[in-house]
């Protein structure tokens, strides 16, 4: 009996430690793979047309008109501006404002070759709105006065392109061409 005893000890024993036997549990891990489909984001920048605007500016300009006033203000008869730069083809009116009669004569020997004289001495407006019209197509200075207030310095000058002839040369009293080329918008006033 003592001997029965014993062996089932053993026995349990054993059956103790085996279940204590630990098992190896191999954690298999499947790696998650999650794939993760990154949808590219084709950022597809939008078709920018490109608008080229080059303005080409023609090399000849349409022609344009200038007016000159003929005026009497502040105890002086003047054309107002008394300086102006256009350019060939360029037309001229001349109105009288006040101050009446007027007329706009070039000095004969202040023209350019081939200039065209603007009024006859003997033309004159009479009247205020009065007006008188040149196209001048002929380059250079043209020195021009009224006749009847030359004397009392209403005086011009015109530079119709660029400045040449007897006009340039000297001054009695009209603006120079140089003073013409270098004022804003190319009138002297
Ligand atoms: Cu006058």
């Amino acid at each position: 009996m003592k001997y029965l005893v014993a062996l089932l000890t053993v026995l349990l024993a054993l059956g103790l430690a085996g279940c204590g036997t630990k098992r190896v549990v191999t954690e298999t891990q499947t790696p998650r793979t999650t794939p993760q489909t990154q949808t590219p984001q084709t950022t597809t920048p939008p078709a920018q047309p490109q608008t080229t605007t080059t303005t080409t500016t023609p090399a000849t300009s349409e022609p344009k008109v200038h007016e000159i006033e003929m005026v009497f203000a502040d105890g002086q008869f003047k054309f107002v501006p008394r300086g102006l730069l256009i350019q060939p083809g360029d037309k001229v009116v001349f109105e009288t404002i006040s101050g009446p009669p007027h007329n706009a004569v070039v000095f004969p020997d202040r023209i350019p070759e081939g200039g065209q004289q603007f009024m006859q001495s003997s033309q004159l407006l009479l009247n205020p709105g009065d007006k008188f019209e040149v196209t001048i197509t002929t380059p250079g200075t043209y020195d021009y006065y009224c006749l009847p207030h030359q004397a009392l310095g209403m005086i011009g000058t015109i530079v119709v392109g660029t400045p040449g002839g007897p006009g340039s040369t000297t001054n009695t009293g009209e603006p120079t061409p140089e003073e013409v080329l270098a004022a804003p918008e190319g009138k002297v006033n």
